[in-house]
Parts: structure tokens; C-alpha cells; sequence
């Protein structure tokens, strides 16, 4: 039943460097994934990730590796089975490589619902909002810089809340960086920001302090992924959010992390997850635990941003919105139809599947040869 299973390493600029704590970014590179079947349907996913090896386990390479090698023979031969079937036998076959399982399983559910003829939301247990709220993130390493693309952000009504990549400069030095930014847009307007792990407990206690003070919301991963501790300690000795990200890898991780109350919000990503469904098991402990959701993006183009939308568009409580700009911090698009971003949301298409048409000619402009 599946024909061919394609992986394409697609490189866009992005529209200026992107400085965070675990890499800078002047180019991303999307891992796209093409699964054809015999009857003519074609379902895509996306397994990017962030600065090659520099964020996650897995770069471009080794998921294109790995799922030419490994998932594309397998998968072809259990054509018969549903999605359900299918991953399980992925997942019973093949260890770890969430980003590649969660790309297969966004084009098998892509192609599924493209037979239905509903949006992929809906087998997913359904919609609850056709917009969601998508904040932007200031990564250009500048304080000047930063807040002339913020004040561009909320004139035009594209974003007003802002993310704050920091962590790779000394503790006092990012505090000051934020809170000028934070001083200068105003109290109205939400300041978050992400250490990547970058932090010690005693830097973090140090840092949160003056952030916490001068008006900041919430604290994205201050510390080491498997520093549940200290991400513990924090939580309980802070009012403002602390939220977990890098420490957040599927529904087990999830599990743990609210059995101890080591983050008061949860970041949930797709691929981080291991999948879409696994991403809603992940929504769901939350909601079961009283954490609160944001939806966090890999930095992914146009498929694994609208296959995130679809995700969080079943989440009862989405309390701090979404980061899904991840394509526009692109220099080129690689769909028919832009996405949809107004009134500081992002329109979720109503169309069968993902509910997005690529420009194929486009991609083979630009895919690695
Ligand atoms: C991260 O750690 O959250 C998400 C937005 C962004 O700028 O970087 C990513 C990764
Ligand atoms: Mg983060």
C-alpha cells in the first residue's frame, strides 16, 4: 500500500540569525517526509530539529539515515494494518528516534484523514478552536534590535507576547537585556523567556529573582534536562511559571515530571513527544495533573507547525498559547497558500489532512541534492 517513503533536507535562511543559548541559527534546515501510496494519496511530516545535534538527539542526517535504513523498509511492509498497528510495530522494532516517529506518524495520519475527508484535529479527539494565539520570539542578540522588532510585531497585529532567548551571556548581563525590553513595551505586553538549560540552580535562583521582580511571566527551562530536582525546587520556591521543555520527551517524561510538580506549565512539541498522539497523551496527563499548556515549536516549517496546530487545538486549557512562527522566521515558503497569521493568531485549515497544498517544484529548488 505505500509506494514510497521519501525524506527531504530542505535549507531556508531565516530572516536574521537566531541566537540561543544552544546554537545560532542562520539557517534551518527542514526535514520533510513524503509517504506515497499505491493508490495515489501522498501524506507529508516533518521531523526538523534545532543546530543539527546542538538541541536534540537527532539532526537532519540521522533521521533521513534512519528512516531510509530502518522505517521506510519496515513500513512498507504493513500496508494492511492501521496507524495504531503501524506504530506499533515501528515502535516495538525501532528505539528512540522521536523526531523520525512522529514524522511518519504526521503523514500516516495525514493520508488517513485525507480518506476521511476530515481535518487531522478530528481524529485526534476533535477541535475545541479553529485560532490559536502564537507569541514571537527576540533572538537577534541585540536589546536596540530586539525591541524595534517587537514594536514592528505589535503595530502590525501579528504578536503580543514576546519570548526572550537567553542563557549563553552571564546572569546579571541577560537580566538587564530583558528587562530594558520588558521596560520598554509596557506592562500590557507578556515577557517570557528560555535559558535552554543553561542555568545552574544557584544562577537560576539568582536570575529568576531579578526577573521575577521586574514583571517577567514565566521561566522556560532554567536547568539541566534530567535536573528534575532543581526544577522542583524552583517551582515551589516561584510564583511565576516555571515551565519544562528540553526535560518534557514523551508521556513517561510528562508522568514523572508532574508525580514530582517540576514545572508548573509544560511545553508540549510534536516531535519531542514521539508524535501527535503521544503529544495529546502528554496534554492530557497535564490537564489530569493541573499543569498548565503551551504549545512549543522545533522551529519547523509550515507541516510541523499546522500538524502542532492541530495538536493544540484539542487542548481544553492552552493557557499560554503557542509559539508557532516558525515559518515565518523563513526567508521562503514552500506552500501553495500562506499560512493564515492575524490578529496575533494563527488559522487553523479546515481542509481534509493537514489542510495545507506544498509547492513541490519549490522544494526541489531548495532541497539538499
Ligand atoms: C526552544 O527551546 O523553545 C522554540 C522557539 C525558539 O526560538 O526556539 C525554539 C526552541
Ligand atoms: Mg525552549
Amino acid at each position: 500500500m505505500y509506494k514510497s517513503i521519501e525524506t527531504l533536507l530542505v535549507e531556508i535562511p531565516t530572516i536574521r540569525p537566531h541566537k540561543m543559548a544552544v546554537a545560532t541559527m542562520q539557517t534551518q534546515t527542514l526535514v520533510l517526509i513524503k509517504v506515497t501510496t499505491e493508490d495515489g494519496l501522498v501524506g507529508w511530516g516533518e521531523a526538523t530539529t534545532i543546530g543539527g545535534l546542538g538541541y536534540a538527539e537527532e539532526s537532519p542526517e540521522s533521521v533521513k539515515t534512519n528512516i531510509e535504513t530502518y522505517f521506510a523498509p519496515l513500513l512498507k511492509t504493513l500496508g494492511a494494518m492501521n496507524i495504531a498497528q503501524t506504530m506499533q510495530v515501528i515502535n516495538r522494532n525501532i528505539n528512540g528516534n522521536r523526531f523520525a516517529k512522529c514524522a511518519i506518524q504526521t503523514a500516516l495520519l495525514d493520508i488517513q484523514t485525507q480518506r476521511l475527508g476530515l481535518p487531522l484535529s478530528e481524529v485526534l479527539g476533535g477541535r475545541l478552536r479553529d485560532r490559536i494565539p502564537v507569541l514571537w520570539v527576540l533572538a537577534s542578540g541585540n536589546t536596540e534590535k530586539d525591541i524595534a522588532e517587537a514594536e514592528k510585531m505589535i503595530a502590525a497585529k501579528r504578536h503580543n507576547i514576546f519570548k526572550l532567548k537567553i542563557g549563553s551571556r552571564p546572569v546579571e548581563q541577560d537580566v538587564e537585556h530583558v528587562l530594558t525590553i520588558k521596560k520598554a513595551l509596557g506592562s500590557d505586553i507578556s515577557i517570557r523567556v528560555d535559558v535552554n538549560r543553561a542555568w545552574s540552580e544557584l544562577n537560576a535562583i539568582k536570575g529568576i529573582q531579578m526577573l521575577q521582580a521586574g514583571g517577567v511571566d514565566l521561566i522556560e527551562q532554567p536547568c539541566a534536562i534530567h535536573n528534575i530536582d532543581a526544577m522542583q525546587r524552583l517551582t515551589r520556591k516561584f510564583d511565576l511559571a516555571i515551565m519544562a521543555d528540553e526535560s518534557l520527551f514523551g508521556p513517561q517524561s510528562a508522568y514523572e515530571l508532574a508525580k514530582r510538580n517540576a514545572a508548573s506549565v509544560f511545553a508540549v512539541k510534536v516531535a519531542q513527544s514521539g508524535g501527535l498522539i503521544e503529544a495529546c497523551e502528554v496534554g492530557k496527563l497535564a490537564n489530569l495533573a493541573g499543569i498548565d499548556l503551551y504549545g512549543g515549536t522545533m522551529l519547523e516549517g509550515p507541516v510541523g507547525t499546522i500538524a502542532s496546530a492541530h495538536v493544540f487545538s484539542t487542548f481544553s486549557n492552552l493557557a499560554y498559547g503557542t509559539e508557532l512562527f516558525g515559518p515565518l522566521l523563513l526567508t521562503e515558503d514552500i506552500l501553495k497558500t500562506p499560512l493564515q497569521y492575524e490578529n496575533f493568531e494563527l488559522k487553523i485549515p479546515t481542509g481534509a489532512g493537514l489542510g495545507i497544498e506544498l509547492d513541490e517544484d519549490k522544494i526541489d529548488n531548495m532541497r539538499r541534492q
